[in-house]
């Protein structure tokens, strides 16, 4: 399909969408996102992209896997490098308006209903910023013979380049599809774009949803239902 630095090779099997930390406490006021002072309204307006994906990858019976950034109740997996960081009024575990902060379970760690998973569909925790640190999403790719990622959700700089970064280490041919994540920092976004296909894709590749769109359905047949 259509792609920076050059064509990305959409492969016959293999491939998987990856949905990045499109929880609640990242896009609505009240969360961890909210808490540091950003405006949370800005990463809402990727949310038709993400879906229209998360749709396409539906039909076509392709694999979608979720993260969900959290820690566990008693935090013993968020290092004090994560919790002493930044100046908001609420710091990791304290009790905002949609439940403890940043913390597995509660009401603002739930993806946003617009892009609410299926049942069948896989949902990584991660206490990190990459997908891949102290979770099994790489067990989970392998054992589903996944070999191609396409990349989209919050935040492009934070924990999506971190994850492409992850996957590109660990052989994925990762592709982020621009209009389908989105920054508290527009200046950040576009860095960030252009620091994985930089050096003739040194991470990976950049793309539009249209076009990929496009491509999975001349490449995909919708299963036939009997
Ligand atoms: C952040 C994320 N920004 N999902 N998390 O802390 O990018």
């Amino acid at each position: 399909m259509p792609a920076q630095p050059y064509p990305y090779p959409l492969p016959n099997t293999g491939l998987a969408l990856i949905i990045i930390d499109m929880q609640r406490d990242f896009i609505e006021p009240g969360g961890f996102g909210h808490a540091l002072g950003n405006d949370v309204s800005l990463l809402r307006s990727i949310i038709p992209r993400v879906k229209a994906l998360q749709e396409a990858f539906r039909r076509y019976g392709l694999p979608i896997f979720q993260t969900v950034e959290g820690h566990l109740p008693d935090l013993s997996d968020c290092p004090p490098s994560k919790r002493d960081r930044g100046n908001g009024s609420l710091k990791i575990g304290d009790r905002g308006p949609m439940g403890r902060i940043l913390v597995l379970g509660e009401p603002g760690n739930a993806i946003i209903p617009e892009l609410a998973p299926l049942p069948n569909e896989v949902i990584i925790p991660k206490p990190g910023k990459g997908a891949f640190y102290a979770t099994d999403l790489d067990a989970h790719l392998k054992a589903q013979g996944i070999t191609h990622l396409i990349i989209t959700g919050v935040t492009t700089e934070v924990c999506v380049q971190t994850t492409m970064r992850e996957a590109n280490d660990r052989g994925y041919e990762c592709l982020l599809v621009e209009d389908a994540t989105e920054s508290y920092f527009p200046a950040f976004k576009q860095a960030t774009l252009g620091m994985v296909r930089a050096q003739d894709g040194i991470i990976g590749w950049t793309g539009f949803t249209e076009p990929l769109l496009s491509a999975l359905a001349l490449q995909y047949k919708a299963p036939v239902m009997t």
